[in-house]
């Protein structure tokens, strides 16, 4: 079996929410998620659910991306994907979370920011419940999209290609934050296995 994976394709990694995380062109990919999504089997989504009062959320980018003290929270992040928000909803075009297979909500526990679909927390020892899911589907193969590719969608690709699956990952369904860190991401997952593809239509040749 083969499934597809939207990885935080939330509006708070958009321009729409300049206050949080806003990825360039990160409103841009529902018409490719939805694309990929049509030709597998299992449709999988996640999203982030932090709170604003979370131990690592500053109000302003510039105090960003400053290290913190813990196991489970690496760096500060300006407060974002708050439940109730605008940043919060997935972005327009996508399908509502219960209309996917399997739907992670991840950063719900204020002292944890994970940035991988696949467990709560940066140590990886406590499971989402996706690699079990897609053990018991018989799913082997994951195309994988989102944003942000430099962040969730790296870790999350990493987490799935350290489980055994063989991972897509699908260059016009991702956008990134930082063009040099999204090299170096792309660099990371092709080492951990992952395989690039351009967009969907190479999915068919499969
Ligand atoms: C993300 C940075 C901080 C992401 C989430 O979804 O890629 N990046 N939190």
């Amino acid at each position: 079996m083969i499934a597809s994976l939207d990885v935080d394709a939330q509006k708070g990694f958009t321009p729409l929410c300049p206050e949080e995380l806003p990825v360039p062109e990160g409103a841009d990919i529902a018409k490719e998620l939805n694309a990929q999504a049509k030709l597998v089997d299992l449709r999988i989504g996640s999203k982030d659910a932090h709170s604003a009062k979370a131990v690592w959320a500053v109000n302003n980018i510039d105090e960003a991306f400053q290290p913190l003290p813990y196991d489970n929270a690496d760096l500060t992040w300006p407060v974002h994907c708050v439940p109730g928000t605008l940043g919060f909803e997935l972005i327009d075009g996508l399908p509502a979370p219960t209309d996917y297979d399997f739907f992670v909500w991840k950063g719900v526990e204020p002292d944890l920011h994970p940035y991988g679909a696949c467990f709560h927390d940066i140590e990886e020892q406590m499971s989402t419940g996706l690699i079990e899911f897609l053990r018991a589907h018989d799913v082997t193969q994951i195309v994988v999209g989102g944003l942000a590719t430099d962040f969730c969608v790296k870790t999350t690709v990493i987490q799935l290609c350290n489980a055994g699956l063989q991972v897509f990952v699908n260059l016009a369904a991702c956008r990134g934050i930082d063009p040099h860190g999204v090299t170096t991401a792309i660099e990371l997952m092709q080492q951990h296995g992952a395989i690039m593809i351009e967009d969907h239509r190479q999915l068919v040749h499969l």
